[in-house]
């Protein structure tokens, strides 16, 4: 075979990416090792900033985002004895959906899938070749066993933080930095109404404790559990109890429902450089990882998606410096920034350990959001997310 962007990987990244290529007229393959069944169903993230959505818009796969997303204008900072609302629309003008990246993920394999682009589910074995000259490729096994070659000009490795492309620069020409923190997070989605108009980020000093949604019948809630703690600590009453217990405000009430689905997640700040080796592009959860308390992962995909795009689109029929140099100094930017809000917004909520020093230092933080206006639109500003060229 041969096309012109190999992509490994059909997330939010990979799935961008394929898309933006498409409307401009390039050519592109996507390589994906589950099925659709399963990244369509697998359960992630929930808050998508308004840039995401308007690219999603202007790029035709708004309708039903549109229609089912919902917009949220700000969030509650909840520590003991105070729900303190921040105003994002009037802060800093901007807005985010909650909408699921199940849903992203459906509508974007949709539109793949409805124009007849090519798109490989359940392949094995992908592994990328001479990425350091400007004939690579990229091997794999499909569905049936059968082995394939796409020869291309470039390869995004839009493959997440398992896969296979990051590692495939030579570690003598990367290098990474890491955050491993000391609790994870459960999660629920919950067959129950949300008890809150706005996403609820509470401290406690049990641990942090959210209030998210995924539509006017499903809850999604989260708590920050111990490393050691596994699923089979946790019953359902007992999850709905903590959460009860963590979430507690005067006059409040949780509504608790059916789990319908929980797990345990880890929480790490992670990223790799470079972005770019030779013919190799590393886009997405495949270059860098955050705590999911800022709600920027997808939204860091889809930033490195549109700004891998447009260093494509730009660089064919480009004659002197390629476009595509400048794709990993504007990405690692952003990322660079995300990261430090992300690590910012779980360092002021997570306890660790008890010591008072730290839970003094965390309670001065959220009291100054709540009574600084500066302080508040910084939130705000990273939260709702900034500029995709920043
Ligand atoms: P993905 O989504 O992991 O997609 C990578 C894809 O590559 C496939 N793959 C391969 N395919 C072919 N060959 C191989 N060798 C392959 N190896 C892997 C995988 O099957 C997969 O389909 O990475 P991408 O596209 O970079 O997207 C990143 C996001 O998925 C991630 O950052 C977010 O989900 C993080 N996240 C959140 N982000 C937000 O922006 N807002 C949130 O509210 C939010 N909440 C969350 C989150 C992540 C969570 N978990 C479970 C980690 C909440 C949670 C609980
Ligand atoms: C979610 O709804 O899954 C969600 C919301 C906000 C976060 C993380 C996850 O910060």
């Amino acid at each position: 075979m041969r096309t012109q962007v190999a992509i490994i990987g059909a997330g939010p990244a990979g799935l961008v990416l394929a898309h933006l290529l498409y409307n401009a007229g390039i050519e592109s393959v996507i390589l994906e090792n589950r099925s659709r069944d399963y990244i369509e169903a697998r359960l992630r993230a929930g808050v998508l900033e308004q840039g995401t959505v308007e690219l999603l818009r202007q790029n035709g796969v708004g309708v039903r985002l549109d229609r089912e997303g919902l917009r949220h204008d700000g969030i509650y900072l909840q520590w003991p004895g105070t729900r303190q609302h921040l105003d994002f629309l009037e802060l800093c003008g901007r807005s985010v959906w909650i909408y699921g990246q199940t849903e992203v993920v459906k509508d974007l394999v949709a539109a793949r899938l409805g124009a007849g682009q090519p798109m490989y589910f359940e392949v094995s074995d992908s592994a990328v070749h001479d990425i350091d000259t400007d004939r690579p490729a990229v091997t794999f096994l499909d569905v049936d066993g059968n082995a394939q070659r796409i020869q291309c000009d470039l390869i995004a490795g839009c493959d997440g933080f398992h896969g296979i492309s990051r590692s495939a620069i030579p570690a003598a020409a990367s290098r990474s930095w890491e955050r491993d923190y000391p609790y994870g997070w459960l999660g629920i989605l919950a067959q129950a109404p949300p008890s809150t108009d706005e996403l609820i980020y509470a401290w406690h000093s049990n641990g942090f404790a959210m209030h998210s949604m995924r539509s006017p019948s499903i809850s999604r809630l989260y708590f920050q559990v111990s490393l050691d703690e596994t699923l089979q600590d946790w019953s359902d009453d007992r999850i709905w109890t903590e959460l009860t217990t963590r979430l507690a405000h005067e006059g409040w009430e949780l509504t608790t429902g059916p789990v319908l689905d929980k797990s345990i997640t880890p929480m790490r700040s992670f990223v790799s450089a470079p972005m770019r080796y030779g013919r190799l592009f590393l886009a997405g959860d495949a270059a860098h990882i955050v705590p999911p308390t800022g709600a920027k992962g997808l939204n860091l995909a889809v930033a490195d998606a549109k700004l891998l795009a447009d260093a494509i689109i730009a660089s064919y029929g480009f004659r002197g410096v390629s476009p595509l140099d400048a794709y990993q100094e504007t990405a690692l930017r952003r990322v660079w920034r995300c990261t430090h809000f992300s690590w910012w917004m779980t360092s002021m909520l997570h306890t660790e350990g008890s010591d008072p020093f730290a839970r003094e230092l965390q309670l001065a933080q959220l009291r100054y959001l709540s009574t600084s206006r500066a302080a508040a639109q910084s939130l705000a500003e990273n939260y709702t997310g900034l500029p995709f060229g920043w």
